[in-house]
């Protein structure tokens, strides 16, 4: 019942209930994989009414950050109850190189994380040989980049060109997005796939990793 009114109150946006029942539910012993599912389903929720168009960007954001911050409380309860949990993936993004936008990766990253995936966050600016290095050292499924300006896509072009200059691009799925990206410009870079939005991000993920 507790639950169903979690998952419930996330997806009414009513960030500080939901809290509350967080603590309520941690506080009694309930096991962090289960308030997770139920945060999830409350993020599905979200999901469904942005895609019906009752939601804005701005309630994904206000959704995004009250998810973010349930996953700062239930701290390392919630790491061991993920770690118990079959992980969907290992996801390494980055806003890349010159590119200092990073609501859209965020809002992608707590995607991924209530879908299950685990996501290491390189944050903004990053060069394309760091982002090699990250590659090497996290071994992840997939590469996920963002991009806001239209100054910045080559640095998705250069990220991917230096993947295969390391010889890395047969050993990550890379995905990219952002909004001066389109399907015909990530296949043109050589991407595996393109998210339009973080919703997207999911299904798109998924869909990689059954081909890893
Ligand atoms: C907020 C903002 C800023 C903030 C960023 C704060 C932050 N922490 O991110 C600040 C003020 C810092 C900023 C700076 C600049 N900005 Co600005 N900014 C914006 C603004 C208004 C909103 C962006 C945003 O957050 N949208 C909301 C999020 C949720 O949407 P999103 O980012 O598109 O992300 C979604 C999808 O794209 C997708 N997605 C994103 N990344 C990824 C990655 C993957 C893997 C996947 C699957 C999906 C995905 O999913 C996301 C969620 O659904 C846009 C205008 C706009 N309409 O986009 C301009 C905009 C992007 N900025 C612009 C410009 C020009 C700049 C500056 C150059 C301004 C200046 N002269 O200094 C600087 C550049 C700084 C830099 N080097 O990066 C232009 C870019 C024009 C262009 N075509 O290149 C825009 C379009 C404004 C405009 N109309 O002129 N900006």
């Amino acid at each position: 019942m507790k639950y169903e009114q979690l998952a419930q109150k996330i997806a009414d946006l009513e960030a500080e209930a939901a809290i509350e029942l967080v603590l309520q539910l941690v506080e009694s012993g309930e096991e962090p994989a289960a308030i997770l599912a139920a945060c999830r389903k409350g993020m599905e929720g979200v999901g469904k009414r942005f895609e019906s168009g009752e939601y804005f960007v701005a309630d994904l954001m206000l959704s995004a950050s009250s998810f973010q911050e349930i996953m700062q409380l239930l701290g390392p309860a919630l790491s061991a109850g993920i770690r118990q949990m079959e992980s969907k993936g290992k996801v390494v993004i980055a806003t890349v190189k010159e590119d200092i936008h990073d609501i859209g990766k965020n809002l992608v990253i707590a995607m991924l994380s209530a879908n299950g995936f685990e996501v290491i966050d390189l944050g903004v600016n990053v060069d394309p040989d760091v982002i090699c290095k990250a590659v090497i050292r996290e071994q992840p499924h997939i590469l996920a980049l963002s991009c806001l300006l239209t100054s910045t896509l080559d640095g998705i072009e250069a990220t991917i060109a230096e993947l295969a200059k390391q010889g890395l691009r047969d050993k990550v799925k890379v995905i990219v997005g952002g909004a001066p990206l389109t399907a015909k410009l990530a296949q043109q870079f050589g991407a595996d796939a393109y998210g339009e939005d973080a919703y997207d991000a999911v299904p798109q993920c998924l869909a990689l990793m059954e081909g890893v």
